[in-house]
């Protein structure tokens, strides 16, 4: 016999939550997504009533269920979505697709930024001048730069993103294996505004796990993409999921404690020790003018560039935050 949902009590129960050992019908399920969401938004002070907020989208399970989300929980807000062609071939065409029925869904406008239009190169290119190793973390590298360059440019005041508690857990862990602090104290729900060129990033979803926005995502019927990109498959952020999954299987809040415990207990003591070290300096890139950590040095984005546009690209070390 299928479990009655443990909220109404009425309809049939579908999701099972076992890090809550909830379980739901989609009705409740949704309404109680959409809650956590707001609760998030509204414990870390992400937004406020002027705010202009860009949504970073990808045609992908995590931003079309924030976009959508925001858009319902606060209509009246000033909002658009971005997306950043990344020149892929198929793959990219089939996400713009999703992200414009998704806008169209949503009223709202939409900015489309292409890397092959506007630099002259895409990510094919830069796959081919890395031998034998996926090119992500200049990806990651480049949409970060450009998701802040887009909403600079356009006077935005916050940019929010859809990374979710997997993500988040996954890369707090890589961080924390790799000694990389730096990284693990900008890696925040929140991160303020540093620096008069760097617009405050905002992370709405961070408390819900991949399933559950994939879930959302369905029940509400949202037009998200059914490509994976090529380069995804075994990298290593999904093989590290993989393994948190794998603990999961037997402590069922295992992420949800761990990045609990770093954002109230670990991460105040990193911050105040980067600070006391001096290490928080932002400095302006002398190619770009835009924000970087790289002393009288080119940001790492201007040096993905030239490196793609030389046609090589040497081994080097990208940081940065989600
Ligand atoms: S788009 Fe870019 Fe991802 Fe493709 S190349 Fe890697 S980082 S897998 S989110
Ligand atoms: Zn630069």
């Amino acid at each position: 016999m299928v479990p009655k949902c443990r909220r109404c009590r009425v309809n049939g129960a579908e999701v099972y939550l076992a890090h809550s050992n909830l379980s739901l019908c989609p009705d409740c399920f949704m309404l109680l997504t959409e809650r956590r969401v707001r609760h998030t938004i509204e414990a870390y002070k992400m937004i406020s009533r002027d705010d202009k907020i860009g949504v970073a989208v990808s045609g992908g399970k995590d931003s079309s269920s924030l976009a959508y989300i925001l858009n319902s929980l606060y209509n009246k807000l000033d909002m658009i979505l971005i997306y950043i062609d990344l020149g892929m071939p198929e793959y990219s065409k089939h996400c713009l697709e999703k992200v414009e029925d998704l806008t169209k869904m949503l009223g709202r406008e939409l900015v489309v930024y292409s890397l092959e239009k506007e630099m002259g190169f895409t990510i094919m290119n830069l796959k081919s001048t890395i031998y034998g190793r996926k090119p992500c973390s200049a990806c990651g590298a480049i949409k970060r730069y450009l998701f802040n360059k887009i909403a600079f440019d356009l006077g935005l005041t916050k940019i929010a993103t859809g990374h979710n508690l997997d993500d988040t857990a996954e890369a707090l862990f890589n961080f924390y294996i790799e000694g990389n602090v730096k990284s693990l104290v900008r890696l925040k729900p929140y991160l303020p505004k540093t620096h008069p060129k760097i617009v405050p990033k905002i992370k709405p979803l961070i408390g819900l796990t991949d399933m559950e926005c994939l879930f959302y995502a369905e029940y509400r019927r949202l037009p998200i993409r059914t490509l994976e990109c090529q380069f995804s498959r075994g990298s290593r952020s999904v093989r590290r999921k993989e393994l948190l999954n794998m603990i999961v299987e037997k402590i069922p809040n295992f992420k949800h404690t761990f990045i609990n415990s770093h954002y109230k207990r670990i991460l105040p003591l990193l911050e105040q020790a980067l600070k006391d070290q001096g290490e928080t300096e932002i400095y302006d890139c002398p190619a770009c003018g835009m924000p970087t950590s790289l002393r009288g040095a080119p940001c790492h984005f201007c040096k993905i560039v030239s490196l793609a546009k030389r046609g090589e690209m040497k081994r080097i070390k990208l940081e940065g935050p989600q």
